[in-house]
């Protein structure tokens, strides 16, 4: 039977409760009459919180890691909500290591075919005209899952991409600044990493939407991401965004580097090679429910993202029963151009067996291919880069929900 609850009591006036009762929660002791002196040690209103700190920190409950490896660390996509990746949770890829820059002297440096050769401090690139901009960046090789693992969840699948607000000066400013010459077609972006990454890039994505960033979610840019500038290129593939940048050079042909030749290139059909693909295809990916969640009957939100490199979102659809039949889901806004959107799709899940998938049409009207359609379009072996396949999760009786590989 429900015991009417005091005023005195709920004070702590009454000193009844003999009962040892430290894990009740508030509601629940309200609702049976208990004391509020009966809590227990846990109750953090009868000790004063921490003082404010200079940095703020995540509850010590949340485990919100990067899946690192010896090259790369892996946003933990089903973690997460909304569509901006927190700056230590951005992915990483380095191929010689994070460097340790002294902004006091990083100098950006612009010649080949232009008018006026110039070096830029750091301090000369942000007294530029300012632009912020929310865009994804992924690794062209942002595919795990042809095998037979299920065990796999988004961040292992596809971890390799992440989203920031990115600062930071247009890179067409800069050109016509130092005057790039009609004659320029190309540009090598060079890092000042132990790898000294260079990629050749067209002067047209220079005077389109190309940026040289620094600082990322209203923060200076992580070491990790560049720090101090790199160049930003949306929509592209993520290895031609030139970390740690240290020079631009302007040419009339691409400059054929290692990253452009023996890796970043796909085999196709007929023994040729796709080189210079720098688009980021159209992709979605279900973040909720997936490895390793386990669900239960009842409604449910399918959550997910979905971007494209080709510009915004314009449709996502997910299907509940294997691919049969597809149903349109919400679209969170946002919606912005070459930028991960969140979707979500209620679903009221009965316990039986099977299988939820997600695919996205952007506004060019690309729809998002199986991992089948894109090898037979291809060839046979495509290589590990831009692998952009609809991913599928099997529910299991029990709730338990798996990544299901593509055979
Ligand atoms: N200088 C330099 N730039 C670089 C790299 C690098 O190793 N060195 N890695 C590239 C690759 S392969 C990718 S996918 C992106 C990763 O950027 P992030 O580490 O900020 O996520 O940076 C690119 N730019
Ligand atoms: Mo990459």
């Amino acid at each position: 039977m429900r015991k009417k609850i005091s005023r005195r009591m709920l004070l702590g006036g009454a000193a009844t409760a003999a009962v040892a009762i430290t894990q009740t929660s508030f509601a629940k002791a309200v609702q049976i009459g208990i004391p509020e002196k009966a809590f227990g040690p846990d109750d953090p209103t009868k000790v004063p919180g921490a003082p404010p700190g200079e940095l703020g920190t995540r509850s010590k409950f949340e485990k919100l890691l990067k899946s690192p490896s010896e090259i790369s660390s892996r946003t933990p996509l089903q973690d997460l909500y909304g569509i901006i990746t927190p700056a230590d949770l951005h992915f990483e890829r380095h191929h010689g290591g994070v460097p340790v820059i002294d902004p006091a002297k990083y100098e950006l440096v612009i010649h080949g075919m232009v008018d006026k050769p110039t070096v830029f401090t750091l301090a000369d690139l942000k007294r530029f005209p300012s632009v912020s901009r929310i865009c994804f960046l992924e690794c062209s090789g942002n595919y795990r899952g042809r095998g037979t693992n299920q065990k796999l969840s988004p961040q292992d699948i596809c971890g390799l991409t992440s989203q920031s607000e990115w600062t930071g000066v247009l890179l067409s400013t800069l050109f016509r600044e130092v005057g790039v010459q009609p004659k320029a077609t190309w540009f090598l972006a060079e890092g000042s990493d132990a790898a000294v990454m260079t990629r050749s890039v067209p002067v047209s994505k220079g005077f389109d939407d190309a940026m040289i960033v620094y600082a990322q979610n209203g923060e200076p840019l992580r070491p990790e991401q560049g720090y101090p500038a790199r160049l930003f290129l949306p929509g592209w593939e993520g290895n031609a965004s030139v970390k740690w940048l240290r020079r631009l050079e302007l040419a009339d042909q691409p400059f054929m580097t290692r990253e452009e030749t023996s890796k970043y290139t796909e085999p196709i059909r007929n023994g040729k090679i796709r080189q210079f693909s720098f688009t980021i295809d159209a992709r979605s990916v279900i973040t909720y429910p997936t490895y390793p969640a386990t669900i239960q009957k009842g409604w449910l939100e399918i959550r997910g993202l979905a971007w494209s490199g080709r510009g915004k979102v314009r449709q996502v659809e997910v299907s509940t029963d294997n691919g049969k039949t597809w149903h349109l889901a919400q679209l969170q806004g946002p919606v912005l151009d070459k930028a991960h959107t969140r979707f979500r799709y209620l679903w009221q899940w009965n316990g039986s067996e099977t299988v939820i998938m997600s695919r996205v049409i952007d506004e060019t009207d690309y729809l998002q291919p199986t991992l089948r359609e894109l090898l037979t379009a291809r060839g046979a072996d495509t290589g590990g880069y831009h692998l952009n396949p609809i991913t599928a999760w099997e529910v299991k009786p029990n709730g338990q929900v798996l990544f299901r590989p593509e055979v």
